[in-house]
Formats: structure tokens, C-alpha cells, sequence
């Protein structure tokens, strides 16, 4: 069987460790597309001269027309800019549209069967446009949001109790924004739900909502350390897991940016909420029940995302 193609839309911090990843996973060859010449080429044979040493088969190539692209059976895009300490991920929101909009135009004429995972922030809007932009099947583009949110809010919760990270699972759902939700009820640790372990005396209340403010801060904290841009090595891993289940038809049960057609009462947004990603994209949309508080915070959150469609719109009148 012919191996797969994965191509990388922007080569930058992302795009370097996603196309490492992809080499190290074997997961398929990998092409490297951007419009600063050379980056992408540069970056491809510097991974391909450490396939020898890791000890994996996949070739990489670097290009900056879009032709290079065709039949990709995965398409991870992070074309665009990061935002610098002072920025919130909306402000990246007039430069990044333009972006997607010849991004979506690319993957129309050369890879419209592909599987397509967007991270260019501000992520909730800039999925939604791209799908616009591409004319994809809803079923077949999807946000990463979710999955590195959720990976954040383990990360802390694993280093409070200090057991492995293997056995703490998290769902951080809604918008990529400050208000996203993480929904406590339904993170666990090895199946044991975190205020059962309030109540056992692993943490207490004030712990855990200061780590859920850490993860809806999570973005920023690494904007403000690194201070030239925003976080790679987590968002590029998540973005890998999306990939993987996808191209294994693992069927991995991932919060992500998906299109919904009335699931949680919402039609033709991309929300951040769990689904099952396999051979055929986003193969079904899991409906968690909210409680009250929680209900109030998704409302939120989804009030936020609106607000940012309606900027697009108001910038791009092909988009309204
Ligand atoms: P960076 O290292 O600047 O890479 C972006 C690349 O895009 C650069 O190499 C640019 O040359 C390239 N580029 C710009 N315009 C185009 C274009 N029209 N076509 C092709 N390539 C282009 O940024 P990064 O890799 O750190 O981040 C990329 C994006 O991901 C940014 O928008 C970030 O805000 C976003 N991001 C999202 C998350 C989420 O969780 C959703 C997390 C971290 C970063």
C-alpha cells in the first residue's frame, strides 16, 4: 500500500515539529508548503537528514505553490501569523482571513479529498471560514483546540496529584478563547472524577479552580515566556493525535473545533466538543449533558465565537 500524504500549510514553529512528528510516527511523507522560500525547504531536508538517525521511512519536501499539495490525503494548516504578548488570538483575526482565504482556494484545486486540520488562530472563526473557503465537507475539517486545551489541563492536574499523565483524561470544550470551558464533572483520573477527588482530599476546591483558570490562560502564559510568538511542541502533538486517528481509523474520542447541524443546539458553527474521528473524518458528534453553571459558560463561550463570525463576515462580504 502506497503511503500516505500529508501536506503542512506554513512551515513555521508549527509546521517544523508537526512535519518531525509525522516523520517520527511514520505517518505518512510529508510535504512542507509556505510562502517564505526556502523555510519549507530548508526545514524538510533538515528532517529527512535525521530519518537516517531515528530510523524512519517517509520523504519530506519543501514547496510554495500549491500544486505540490495535490491529492494530500491530510492537510494540517497553520498559514498565518502567532500573536506576541499584548495580543489576544482575536487580533490575528484580519491578517489571518486573508490567509485562509487562499489556503481554502489551494486545497479546492489540489487536495479536495483531503482531510483537513486547522490551528490558525483565532481557530473557532478561522475553521469556519476555511471550510467556506475550501467548499470541504463539513465532515472532513476540523479545528485543533480541544485536544491541546485538554493536554494543558492534564498536564497541571497530573503534576497536582502526581501520578502519570497516561491515566488523568480531560474534556476542555467551547470556544479557543479565555472562556473556554473546562468541564471538571468530566475529567477523571484513572475513571474517577475530579470532585470525587476534592472529596477524597487530593486537591481542594481552590487548587482545582486555580488549575482551570491556568488552562484557559494556558495560551498566553507561553506567549508571555516565549515573547516572539505562541506555543508549537504541545499544539503540533495534538494536531498529530487529530492526524493519526484519522489515517488509522483509530476512532479516538477528541475534543476538536467540528461542524455542528444542531448538536448542542447549535447549526453551522465549529464548537470545541468531543468526537469520534476515523477513516470517514468526524464520524459522530458526542453530546455530553450540561449542568447549569456549565451550561452558562458554553453559552458564553459560543456568544464569543459568534461575535468573531460576524467579523469575519464584516471583512470578507463573500463570507456573509
Ligand atoms: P509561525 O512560526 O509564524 O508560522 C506561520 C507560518 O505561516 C510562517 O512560516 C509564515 O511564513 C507562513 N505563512 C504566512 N502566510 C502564509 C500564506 N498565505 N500561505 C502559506 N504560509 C503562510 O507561527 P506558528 O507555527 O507558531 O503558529 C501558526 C498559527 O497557529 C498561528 O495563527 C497561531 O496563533 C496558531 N496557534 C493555534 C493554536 C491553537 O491551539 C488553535 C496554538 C498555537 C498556535
Amino acid at each position: 500500500m502506497a503511503r500516505s500524504k500529508i501536506a503542512l500549510i506554513g512551515a513555521g514553529q508549527i509546521g517544523g515539529t508537526l512535519a518531525h512528528l509525522a516523520g517520527l510516527k511514520e505517518l505518512g511523507d510529508v510535504v512542507l508548503f509556505d510562502i517564505a522560500d526556502g523555510i519549507p525547504q530548508g526545514k524538510g531536508l533538515d528532517i529527512a537528514e535525521s530519518a537516517p538517525v531515528n530510523g524512519f521511512d517517509a520523504k519530506f519536501s519543501g514547496a510554495s505553490d500549491y500544486a505540490a499539495i495535490e491529492g494530500a490525503d491530510v492537510v494540517i494548516v497553520t498559514a498565518g501569523v502567532p500573536r506576541k504578548p499584548g495580543m489576544s488570538r482575536d487580533d490575528l483575526i484580519g491578517i489571518n482571513l486573508k490567509v485562509m482565504e487562499a489556503v481554502g482556494q489551494g486545497i479546492k484545486q489540489y487536495a479536495p479529498d483531503a482531510f483537513v486540520i486547522c490551528i490558525t488562530n483565532p481557530l473557532d472563526a478561522m475553521v469556519w471560514a476555511l471550510q467556506k473557503f475550501s467548499g470541504l465537507p463539513p465532515q472532513k475539517i476540523v479545528g485543533m483546540a480541544g485536544v491541546l486545551d485538554s493536554a494543558r489541563f492534564r498536564h497541571f492536574l497530573a503534576d497536582e496529584f502526581g501520578v502519570s499523565v497516561e491515566d488523568v483524561t480531560a474534556f476542555v470544550l467551547g470556544g479557543h478563547g479565555d472562556d473556554m470551558v473546562p468541564l471538571v464533572r468530566y475529567s477523571t483520573v484513572a475513571g474517577v472524577p475530579l470532585p470525587d477527588l476534592v472529596k477524597l482530599g487530593w486537591t481542594t476546591q481552590e487548587k482545582l479552580d486555580a488549575m482551570v483558570e491556568r488552562t484557559r490562560k494556558g495560551g498566553g502564559e507561553i506567549v508571555n515566556l516565549l515573547k516572539t510568538g505562541s506555543a508549537f511542541y504541545a499544539p503540533a502533538a495534538s494536531a498529530i493525535a487529530m492526524a493519526e486517528s484519522y489515517l488509522r481509523d483509530k476512532k479516538r474520542v477528541l475534543p476538536c473545533a467540528a461542524h455542528l447541524s444542531g448538536e448542542y443546539g447549535i447549526d453551522g458553527l465549529f464548537i470545541g466538543v468531543p468526537i469520534v474521528i476515523g477513516a470517514g473524518g468526524v464520524e459522530r458528534v458526542l453530546e455530553v449533558t450540561f449542568n447549569a453553571d456549565e451550561k452558562a459558560m458554553f453559552d458564553k463561550s459560543i456568544a464569543s465565537v459568534k461575535g468573531l463570525i460576524e467579523a469575519c463576515k464584516g471583512i470578507n462580504s463573500a463570507l456573509a
